[in-house]
């Protein structure tokens, strides 16, 4: 099957000591660099997307500015656009990525689907132009963008798969949670690969 690797937003501001740092996700960096390592060239593509927020702006409600953040739908501010927070952590190895994807900018923007790629085209008019069959989603957080990517991945009609030992989530309960809404969409959970 043709297939695509989905890098969700590993981003310095989602790995601990990043505003919105998530355990785990240092760790999901250096593995999915491992990943890369044996498996990018069974990909025909590999796309990575960031949040990429507008700087002095609550982002359309998305960031909390004047009141505690929920971590729900309200966050503290995070990877504001050309900022440290925003670039990729520097465990990810960037050099076998071969589209990147930036999304968020004034609105807040969970799935990669609500991204454009830095040529300005849409996720999936990409996936169309390439014939993708099949899309594998790695990276952070489980319970938030990749839960959203994964389900817009499946709405297109095709096969996708979440590879849990490569991704990290905001709270260990709501990470379940969508682990399970993913598998009920019809989402398979690949636990063991090379
Ligand atoms: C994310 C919370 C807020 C994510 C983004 O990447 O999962 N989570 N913004």
């Amino acid at each position: 099957m043709v297939a695509a690797l989905f890098i969700i937003d590993v981003q310095n501001d989602f790995t601990e000591g990043g505003a919105l740092g998530v355990n785990g996700g240092a760790a999901v960096a250096a593995d999915i660099t491992t990943f890369l390592w044996a498996n990018a060239d069974h990909y025909c593509v590999v796309v990575a997307s960031r949040d990429w927020h507008d700087a002095n702006s609550d982002n359309g409600g998305h960031f909390a500015m004047d009141a505690e953040p929920n971590f729900v739908d309200t966050w503290p501010p995070h990877c504001v656009a050309g900022t440290y927070g925003a670039e990729y952590d520097p465990a990810l190895n960037t050099g076998q990525i071969t589209m990147h994807v930036r999304k968020g900018q004034g609105v807040p923007a969970y799935s990669i689907f609500e991204g454009i790629t830095d040529d300005g085209e849409s996720i999936p008019a990409m996936l169309d132009r390439l014939e993708i069959e099949r899309i594998d989603i790695v990276g952070i957080a489980t319970d938030y963008c990749v839960l959203a990517s994964a389900l817009d991945a499946v709405a297109t009609g095709r096969s996708v798969r979440v590879l849990t030992r490569l991704v990290a989530g905001v709270a260990p309960e709501s990470s379940v949670a969508a682990l399970a809404t993913m598998q009920e969409a019809g989402i398979t959970l690949v636990s063991e690969h090379d």
